[in-house]
């Protein structure tokens, strides 16, 4: 298997953490430049089906992309630790705050460095504004994730799960956009704290 990789893109850094999570080493990392318009070209979009990193290339040739239908083939093949959730309940668990993490953090968070930093105008027409609204929309939903990280250690609960590592990619994404957390938000500084210490933190990064 083939996973192109773009270094400190936010969605190929989500699955680069499943795998060093996961301990996968048998992946082969294709890096590609998207400021040089790597992802761009005829030969890239037949393979990839679109523009886009990361694709996980399976050793038939099937190319996926989507960055979360990616880690998730990777916990069907590797199924320890366990990042999606183990039983019904856990799964919907996982996956609502998953989802809350990606579309009231890590999107707008990503679309912001877009709209906003000046090395990200060669992919984007960009609109200062929208970077605003972003921003002030991520700002607004950190309290969630704070009062839930104040009932639990991880965002889904005990343990790490793609929910953590959605969120603090985005999070960290927006450092290049010199967004931080309210320092008033103890529960996500401490859990942010934690997520940087993790040895997968680096990875992709
Ligand atoms: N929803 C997709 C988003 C993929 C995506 O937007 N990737 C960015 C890098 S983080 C990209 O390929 N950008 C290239 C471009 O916009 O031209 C996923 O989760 O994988």
């Amino acid at each position: 298997m083939k996973l192109y990789d773009s270094h400190r893109a936010p969605n190929p850094r989500r699955v680069r953490w499943c795998m060093v999570e996961k301990g996968i080493e048998d992946i082969e990392i294709v890096p590609i430049d998207i400021f040089k318009g790597e992802h761009r070209t005829p030969e890239y979009r037949a393979r990839a089906g679109l523009s886009n990193v990361p694709v996980l290339e399976l050793d038939d040739g099937t190319a996926i992309t989507e960055s979360i239908a990616i880690c998730r083939y990777l916990e069907s093949r590797y199924p320890e630790p366990n990042l999606f959730g183990r039983d019904a309940k856990e799964i919907a668990i996982v996956e609502m705050w998953m989802r809350r993490a990606e579309m009231l953090l890590a999107t707008p968070l990503m679309l912001a460095v877009r709209h906003s930093h000046p090395a990200l105008a060669a992919l984007e027409k960009q609109v200062p504004e929208f970077a605003a609204t972003y921003l002030a929309g991520a700002q607004r939903a950190l309290p969630l994730f704070n009062r839930r990280l104040g009932e639990s250690p991880f965002i889904a609960g005990e343990r790490l799960t793609i929910a953590d590592i959605v969120a603090f990619t985005g999070l960290d994404f927006a450092r290049m956009v010199k967004f931080r957390p309210d320092a008033s938000l103890n529960h996500v500084m401490q859990w942010a704290e934690t997520m940087r210490q993790r040895p997968a933190a680096a990875a992709g990064a």
